[in-house]
C-alpha cells in the first residue's frame, strides 16, 4: 500500500484529500500538534483509518520523527497559518510556519530519505494570495508574484524554496498554485462560509444581520473536493512541476452574497447586509482568476462543481446543520 504523510489534516483541504487517498488505497498519516488539539478529536471520529503523528511545522527534529514513523511515498503540506485576514495581526508566526515550515519539512525529507535520488514524493499549497496585486489577468504559473499580505509573502518563500530545492538536489517536489476553494467544511472565518452560514440562520430567524468587510473584491472559487485531485495527480507524474489549479471564473463577494440569499429565497438581501471596516485589510487583493489550461492539459484535471452548485451545495448544508442544531424541523 502506499503511505501518505500529510500535514494540515485537520483542515478543510487535509479532510478532503485524506478520504479521497484512503479511497485510493493508500495508508494515511496526518500530522497534529499540540497537546489535547480538539481539532484532532474530530479527525479521529470522522476518519477512523488516519493514523494521527505528533509534529509542529515550527520544529524541525518532530518533523524528522513523524516522517520517520510514517515512512511515507508522498507527502502534502497542507499546514499553515492559512486565514490572511489574521496574518496581520500575526505576521512572524505566520512567516514561520507558512514559509519557514515549508523548509523545514523540505530539510526533514532530505534526512529522511536521503541526498540522492529520494524516493519521496513532495506537495505544498502553494496560493494564488502570491499573485495579489495581479500583473496579468487571467494568472499563469509565470505570472509575476506581488504578494498583498503577511500570508502571501510566507507562500512566495514556500513556493520559490521548493522550486529551488527541487533545482538544487533533485527533489520530486512540486506546487499547486491554488485559488481559493471552498465547500461545507470551510471554516466559519472564510468568507464564503460565512455567508452560507448566515444566509441560513436569517432563513431560519437565528440570525438577523451579516457584517462583512470589503464586496467588491473578486475571487475565483471552486470546490475543495476537486482541487485534492489535483494535489494527488501532481504526485504521479513523470516529472516535478507546478500547475495553476482554478475555474478560470471570477465573481465578486456581492454576487456570493446576492446568490446565496437567492438560495433561501430571499430577494432584499440589502437590508440584513452591513459593512464594517474592522473587515476590511490593510491591503487587499481585488481580482484574482486563474488559467488552469496547463493542469487540463498535463494533468488531464478539470473542476467539475460550478459556482452557482457550490453556493447552492454550502447553503442547503448550513440549513441542515443550523436547523438541527436549533431544533427546529425543515
Ligand atoms: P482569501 O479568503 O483571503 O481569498 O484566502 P477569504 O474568504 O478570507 O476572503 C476572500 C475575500 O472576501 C473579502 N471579505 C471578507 N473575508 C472574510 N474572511 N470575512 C469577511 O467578513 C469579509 N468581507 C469581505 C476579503 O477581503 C477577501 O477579499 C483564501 C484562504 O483559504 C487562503 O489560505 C488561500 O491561500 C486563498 O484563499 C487561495
Amino acid at each position: 500500500m502506499p503511505r501518505a504523510f500529510i500535514t494540515g489534516i485537520t483542515g478543510q483541504d487535509g479532510r478532503h484529500l485524506a478520504e479521497f487517498l484512503h479511497g485510493k488505497g493508500y495508508d494515511v498519516y496526518g500530522m497534529v500538534k499540540g497537546q489535547n488539539n480538539p481539532r484532532a478529536q474530530s479527525v479521529i471520529d470522522e476518519m477512523p483509518f488516519v493514523e494521527l503523528v505528533p509534529g509542529d511545522l515550527a520544529d524541525l527534529p518532530s518533523l524528522v520523527a513523524a516522517l520517520e514513523l510514517s515512512q511515507p511515498d508522498e507527502v502534502y503540506n497542507l499546514g499553515a497559518i492559512s486565514f490572511v485576514a489574521l496574518s496581520f495581526n500575526q505576521a512572524e508566526l505566520t512567516a514561520n510556519l507558512t514559509g519557514l515550515g515549508v523548509l523545514r519539512m523540505l530539510e526533514a525529507i532530505r534526512m529522511i530519505g536521503g541526498t540522492h535520488d529520494n524516493p519521496i514524493r513532495f506537495y505544498q499549497a502553494s496560493s494564488s494570495e502570491m499573485f495579489g496585486k495581479v500583473r496579468e489577468t487571467p494568472q499563469t504559473e509565470s505570472t509575476p508574484f506581488h504578494p498583498r499580505s503577511p500570508y502571501g509573502c510566507a507562500k512566495v518563500f514556500g513556493h520559490d524554496i521548493v522550486v529551488n530545492y527541487r533545482e538544487s538536489y533533485g527533489l520530486f517536489a512540486c506546487s499547486g498554485i491554488l485559488f481559493n476553494h471552498e465547500g461545507p467544511r470551510r471554516g466559519i472565518e472564510f468568507v464564503t462560509r460565512k455567508v452560507t452560514n448566515a444566509v441560513a440562520r436569517i432563513k431560519l430567524g437565528l440570525q438577523h444581520e451579516l457584517v462583512l468587510g470589503n464586496l467588491d473584491a473578486k475571487r475565483d472559487w471552486g470546490y475543495a473536493g476537486d482541487y485534492v485531485k489535483a494535489m494527488w495527480l501532481m504526485l504521479q507524474q513523470d516529472e516535478p512541476d507546478d500547475y495553476v489549479i482554478a475555474t478560470g471564473e471570477t465573481h465578486s463577494i456581492e454576487e456570493l452574497v446576492e446568490r446565496a440569499f437567492a438560495e433561501v429565497e430571499i430577494d432584499n438581501w440589502r437590508d440584513y447586509v452591513r459593512q464594517d471596516p474592522k473587515f476590511f485589510r490593510p491591503a487587499e487583493v481585488d481580482l484574482l482568476i486563474g488559467d488552469p489550461s496547463k493542469a487540463r492539459e498535463q494533468l488531464g484535471w478539470k473542476p467539475e462543481v460550478s459556482f452557482p452548485d457550490l453556493v447552492s451545495m454550502m447553503v442547503q448544508n448550513d440549513l441542515q446543520l443550523e436547523a438541527a442544531k436549533a431544533g427546529i424541523e425543515l
